[in-house]
């Protein structure tokens, strides 16, 4: 089902300004009598990647869906069906397999994590995106949450305008929070390498600690030279697609930090690979987020906190960016960290009501 969610704010990111979201939300229901939830979401409709929502959803009712109908519920199983049958739709393939993962662990009575990998963590680090617009908004959200103890590290969106412009944007925050507060930059691909170059080199001057994808996502070898400077950590995030692209990061020694995320990598199989690949190469890692609501937010922790090493934390925000709450009981965000629920499967229970009110296509439903 689709389901829109208006944001608490404008969120603008330099391909596209949401002010509400559109999750694909997944309900599968086995012959067994187990129920697995999961979600394929995206950002600004087709503005930042191949898939769109409304595509995900027509792409699993028209061909994962009898892919899948009447074979094995085992999501291993099924994710090897997936990769065989389905070309790309990674986003798709991930909304399904992470479905299948919950009924799993729910059958099995053990949290996914454990189907995943050992979990080392119960709590995983989440930092917060500033993406207002607004420097002086900016600054005071930024002040309130670290006040609640609820993030303490702050990615800036930048990208949208002129490169001084930008960076005396960073500057002022950094500025205004002071040493002990990490800031880092996501560009979302809107530089050249020229721009890359110079920003990069600014940027450093002005204390920002990493910057996330600031070429285009084919642009392997810009990355490589980016990352040679040595002048701020080096994050890939649309560039990576699965273990295939990540090799190609790693044979060009082009990133310092992998971005790991879900539904770019296909699944939470995939995306587990991505993590160990990165591992074995000395590259750090973060967990990426495409904005999802709480399923496929805590589908990401369930996988990251299984990492053993997680050296730039997470970005699992975004339930706390959307108005609605769609779980009968909220995720726990404290001490600058995401819980990562222990009950089987992904540990959440979806609110049903609540999103059949949400849902696309119901009926008392106006969104301004
Ligand atoms: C991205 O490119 O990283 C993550 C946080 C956010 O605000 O947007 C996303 C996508
Ligand atoms: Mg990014």
């Amino acid at each position: 089902m689709l389901v829109d969610v208006p944001t608490i704010r404008p969120h603008k990111l330099a391909m596209a300004v949401m002010h509400c979201q559109v999750l694909c939300l997944v309900k599968i229901t086995c012959s067994d009598g187990v129920v697995g939830w999961g979600e394929g979401t995206t950002i600004g409709g087709l503005a930042y990647g191949p898939e769109s929502p409304e595509s995900i959803k027509v792409n699993i009712d028209s061909y994962l869906a009898p892919l899948l109908i009447g074979q094995s519920a085992d999501p291993f199983a099924a994710s090897a069906r997936m990769a065989a049958h389905i070309a790309g739709n990674n986003f798709a393939r991930c909304a399904v397999e992470t479905a299948l993962f919950d009924a799993q662990g729910k059958r099995q009575g053990v949290p996914v994590s454990d189907l995943l990998g050992t979990r080392v963590r119960d709590a995983v680090p989440v930092l917060w995106v500033l993406a207002s617009g607004d420097t002086a908004a900016d600054i005071a959200e930024a002040e309130d949450m670290i006040a609640r103890r609820r993030h303490n590290v702050f990615k800036l969106k930048i990208g949208r305008r002129e490169l001084a412009e930008d960076v005396a944007h960073v500057a002022r925050i950094k500025r205004a929070l002071g040493d002990a507060i990490s800031i880092r930059v996501d560009v979302n691909m809107a530089w050249d390498r020229h721009t890359a170059m110079r920003g990069i080199a600014m940027l450093a001057d002005v204390g920002c600690d990493l910057v996330e994808q600031p070429l285009v996502n084919h642009d392997v070898a810009g990355m490589a030279e980016l990352k040679a400077q040595g002048k701020i950590a080096i994050m890939a995030d649309e560039s990576l697609t699965g273990p295939v692209s990540a090799q190609a990061f790693i044979d060009a020694d082009a990133a310092d930090v992998f971005a790991v995320k879900i539904e770019q990598s296909a699944g939470l199989i995939a995306a587990g690979r991505v993590g160990a690949m990165a591992d074995a190469a000395g590259t750090a890692l973060y967990g990426g987020t495409m904005l999802e609501s709480a399923i496929g937010s805590i589908a990401a922790a369930q996988l990251f906190c299984t990492f053993p090493n997680l050296q730039w934390g997470t970005e699992l925000f975004a339930p706390l960016l959307l108005t609605q709450e769609i779980l009968t009981t909220p995720l726990t965000y404290r001490d600058f960290a995401l819980e990562v629920p222990q009950a089987p499967g992904l540990g959440i229970t979806p609110d049903e009501v609540a999103i059949a009110r949400l849902a696309r296509g119901a009926p008392t439903r106006t969104i301004t």
